[in-house]
């Protein structure tokens, strides 16, 4: 049925912020809802209540069977893989099965500027929202970043604009939807917990143009080769949206924006086709290059929809990074502390060490994701003095250093002491871990607030 409207008997699978977020638009539009969540249910009162202070119906896993029958639409959480027995068991009775960015997409009126990538989507998100506000669009900024992109789109008109982070896990569940800009970063190992190879993470990651047409435009990372082997300069193209290129050489020849003598340049496609310089590399209020990447990305969405250069580059002047990325905390006796807590795949902290140019002493670990540490390993040889190593991926990160002097450490308080312990005046001590969290702390941010405390107990003992 797929009308969403009173019409409709859905069920919503997994209680989180994405799925209560649903519950409540959809019984608003009158749907009869039926919700599910496998988590035990002593654990779930609170979500149960909201489930039931909307009108709706929560039934256990266990008792599925007796409502399957009535289910005309089933909409799934990203954390819920479309293998679990939940989903099988409504993929069984051919209920079409969908995503809360599938649904948005259906209700929202105004046009979306898609962003997805392994690492730099929340950064470029809020950096397009940051751009375009600036140029004087209305703009609402929603999805994977933190807040489910269905309470930003309902009372949003085709004047505005949506930019929607979208994880690999949320467009695995899109049937129709169409953003006017598909952003697409870069594609390294992460979630092989999930996917059983590269290729099928990155044809997940894929869909985000799968249903672009001519008017669309695709933004891609020129530079990394998965996704540039997407460009249809030969061969069948694979997408038919017009494609607007980015990278970090000097390739006019190729990208859209490339760089020139340190700076970023633009080579429009229509109007006068004369390169302009954008911002140089060195007024970015980011560190590394590959913050460069994402401002590029930014940058390709913005013009996409008719932001002017000037009014640019004054607006990424004024962005700051966000919490948790490559986010300077405090500098004691001249040693600069970095929060980078969200860098939870072994890619990130390669681009954390690369970004600064003062010896490293980096703190990493945590819970694998499946993911090998041999390129993080090289980085650590070429770019750390000292390594801190926690949580359950410790000795595996461990051997890969090799001879760099490693210690380990039970809790962050013990991390940041003995980071401390080797750091010299003119030395970063950068939590860039590389991992998940959930072996010792509730979530990225809860363990980027734990190194945060541990940093500002020492600034007060050494009196700073
Ligand atoms: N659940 C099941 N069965 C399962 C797995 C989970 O029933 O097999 C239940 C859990 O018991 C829980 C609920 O599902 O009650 C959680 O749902 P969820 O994991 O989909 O989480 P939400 O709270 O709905 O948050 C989701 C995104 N989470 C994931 O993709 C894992 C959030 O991204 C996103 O901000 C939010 O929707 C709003 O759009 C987080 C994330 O970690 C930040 N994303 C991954 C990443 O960035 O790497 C992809
Ligand atoms: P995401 O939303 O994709 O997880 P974020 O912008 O939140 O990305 O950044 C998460 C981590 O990845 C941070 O450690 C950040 O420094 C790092 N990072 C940001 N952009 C990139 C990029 N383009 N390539 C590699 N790492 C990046």
């Amino acid at each position: 049925m797929m009308s969403f409207d009173a019409r409709e008997t859905a069920l919503v699978i997994g209680l989180g912020k994405s799925g209560l977020a649903c519950v409540d638009v959809l019984r608003a539009r009158g749907a009869t809802v039926f919700a599910t969540d496998e988590k035990p249910e002593t654990e779930l009162e609170p979500a149960i209540a909201s489930v039931e202070s909307a009108g709706a119906t929560f039934v256990s896993p266990a008792d599925l069977a007796s409502v399957v029958g009535r289910i005309t639409s089933a909409i799934l959480s990203p954390g819920v893989p479309l293998t679990s027995p939940v989903a099988r068991a409504v993929q069984a009775e051919n209920v079409p099965v969908v995503g809360e960015i599938e649904l948005a997409f259906r209700l929202c009126k105004a046009p979306i500027i898609a962003v997805t990538g392994t690492k730099g989507k929340s950064t470029t998100t809020a950096l397009i929202g940051h751009l375009l506000r600036e140029c004087g669009k209305s703009v609402r900024v929603g999805g994977n970043i933190g807040n489910p992109l269905i309470n930003e789109v309902l009372d949003v008109t085709p004047q505005d604009w949506v930019v929607a982070e979208v994880s690999s896990f949320q467009l695995e569940t899109i049937r129709s939807f169409k953003p006017r800009v598909a952003v697409l970063l870069n594609i390294a190992p992460d979630h092989l917990d999930r996917y059983h190879s590269m290729d099928e993470y990155a044809e997940a990651k894929f869909r985000i143009f799968a249903n672009q047409s001519f008017g669309d435009f695709f933004v891609g990372n020129l530079d990394d080769e998965r996704i540039a082997t997407l460009e249809t300069d030969t061969g069948e193209p694979r997408m038919p949206s017009r494609q607007l290129w980015f990278t970090l050489h000097d390739r006019h020849d190729r990208a859209t924006i490339y760089l020139h003598n340190g700076q970023v340049t633009y080579a429009p496609i229509t109007g006068d086709p004369r390169p302009v310089g954008v911002i140089a590399t060195t007024d970015i209020p980011l560190a590394g290059s590959h913050n460069v990447q994402n401002v590029m990305a930014a940058l390709l969405a913005a013009f996409a929809v008719g932001c002017d250069a000037a009014q640019l580059r004054e607006a990424i002047k004024t962005f700051r990074p966000m919490p948790h990325r490559l986010e300077p905390v405090a500098e004691i006796d001249g040693v600069l502390y970095v929060d980078d807590s969200k860098s939870t795949n072994p890619g990130s902290v390669v681009a954390a060490l690369r970004a600064y140019d003062r010896p490293a002493i980096l703190i990493a670990g945590g819970r694998s994701k499946g993911t090998d540490f041999i390129e993080l390993g090289v980085a650590i040889r070429q770019r750390a003095k000292a390594l801190v190593v926690i949580g359950e991926a410790a000795d595996e990160i461990a051997q890969h250093a090799r001879s760099i002097p490693t210690v380990h450490a039970s809790s962050m308080e013990e991390a940041v002491a003995k980071a401390r312990q080797v750091a010299e005046s003119g030395d970063v001590v950068l939590l860039s871990p590389g991992c998940a969290s959930f072996d010792m702390f509730r979530s990225a941010e809860h363990r980027g607030e734990t190194f945060v405390a541990a940093v500002n107990a020492l600034r007060e003992t050494a009196g700073a």
